[in-house]
């Protein structure tokens, strides 16, 4: 992407060095992505000029605080195509977004033996949710495959449908392995088989457009961090019918619209999962990033992860010893997953980051994925819209490097 260079001006943290002379390649934002000005600016300025509680005061502050807070939820809603700001939630992050459904959807209306469908690759945040739930409702759990190239066995999933499922819950893109799952088609048929649909976004939608309308996903869970955006802070969206028919999540201030001594009446949308005095200059700087990713252009985003996952394919194929966990270029996004023979993940990440290069080592919370290859760790490097290819070189060097001091 020629505006790459210009971009990663706006991200302070990428003109730090790790050591005097060694400039930082961050190549790890599938953990959590770097903050530009625009964000950090947003949320500075809110604490300075009208940090105060929302939904309750009729202050000015309180006014310009709750608008604040609202006009960034419109903002995340039409980035996701959601029909209607309502349907919404802010959370704390994608694992709060997934076990609010399970507890609160799940609990109410699921029943003993039902079925809900997961896949081999899902992060835990969408595995234990749901086994802590089959563990109290003795439900059953069932997951589509993955298969040798790395993609999820839809022939399989065809099968598990006949089991009638209640849920499918799958997520979008893999935050080991990279595939890029059809969503649009295994949503498709999961409602011709009678269930609900969760998308976990956590990884999709930071990197391409998500259309929620055009998916049709009954649920989609993201986090704010993954997408330029502050920690603290996630969203669940939600057909509103859904949502209006679940019970609420957390109780406390705000969730309610009347309190007797035993007894409330829930308010309504989306402030009845919404319990407590929430984070919001964390939504005002959620509100700055989607502002951020659209100015730049999704699509264009997409485009710029794509080249560089390309080029750091073509490079890392030429060291030897090095497997790369993950499908062919058309079905992976900007995530390189990969082992060297002999020597450990977490050596591998220590050395690259001695040369500055920061990647993540470990099972990356897809332990039963890790398990499937036989493996226990995997060292990744992942890109965002300000990788460049430079930073696919320094990652090259440093993985000379490892060769180098490990034989
Ligand atoms: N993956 C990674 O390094 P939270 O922590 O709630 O913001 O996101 C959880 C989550 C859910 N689903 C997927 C596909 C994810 O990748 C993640 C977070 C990070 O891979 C941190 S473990």
């Amino acid at each position: 992407m020629t505006t790459t260079v210009q971009l990663r001006d706006d991200f302070p943290v990428l003109s730090r060095e790790i050591r005097p002379g060694v400039p930082l390649v961050y190549l790890d934002s599938t953990a959590t992505a770097q903050k530009p000005t625009q964000v950090l600016r947003a949320m500075d300025e809110y604490y300075r000029k009208y940090n105060a509680n929302i939904h309750r005061g009729v202050h000015t502050l309180a006014e310009e605080a709750t608008a604040m807070y609202e006009s960034a939820r419109q903002r995340i809603a039409g980035f996701i195509h959601a029909a209607h700001p309502r349907e919404v939630i802010y959370t704390r992050n994608t694992t709060e977004s997934i076990n609010l459904v399970a507890q609160t959807w799940g609990r109410k209306y699921l029943q003993e033996g039902d079925v809900v469908i997961l896949t081999e690759m899902e992060h835990h945040s969408n595995l234990v949710p749901w086994q802590m739930l089959a563990a109290e409702k003795h439900l059953r759990l069932e997951f589509i495959p993955v298969r040798d190239d790395y993609l999820l066995d839809l022939d399989a999933y065809q099968e598990l449908l006949s089991l009638k499922p209640r849920l499918v819950a799958f997520t979008h893109m893999s935050n080991v392995l990279g595939t890029i799952n059809p969503a649009e088609e295994i949503i498709r048929l999961a409602h011709a088989a009678g269930a609900l649909t969760l998308v976990d976004g956590a990884q999709s939608v930071p990197h391409f457009k998500v259309d929620v309308q055009a998916l049709d996903a009954d649920f989609l869970a993201f986090s704010a961090h993954k997408m330029c955006g502050p920690t603290g802070i996630g969203a669940l969206y939600g057909k509103q019918a859904l949502l209006e028919a679940m019970p609420p999540f957390l109780g406390g201030g705000d969730m309610i619209r009347k309190v007797y001594l035993r007894s409330f009446t829930p308010n309504e949308l989306p402030h009845k999962f919404e319990a407590g005095t929430p984070a919001v200059a964390e939504a005002v700087g959620f509100g700055a990033a989607v502002d951020y990713l659209s100015q730049v252009g999704m699509d264009l985003i997409a485009a710029h992860e794509h080249e560089v996952t390309a080029y750091a394919l073509e490079r890392l194929s030429e060291i030897p010893g090095l497997r790369i966990f993950g499908p062919d270029l058309p079905h992976k996004g900007g995530v390189v997953s990969f082992t060297m023979n002999g020597v450990h993940p977490h050596d591998v990440a220590q050395i690259l980051d001695q040369n500055g290069v920061a990647v993540r080592a470990g099972h990356h919370c897809a332990m039963p994925l890790h398990d499937k290859f036989g493996i226990t760790a995997t060292t990744r490097a992942s890109f965002y819209l300000y990788t460049t290819f430079e930073d696919v070189d320094r990652l090259a060097k440093g993985l000379d490097d490892v060769i180098r001091l490990f034989g």
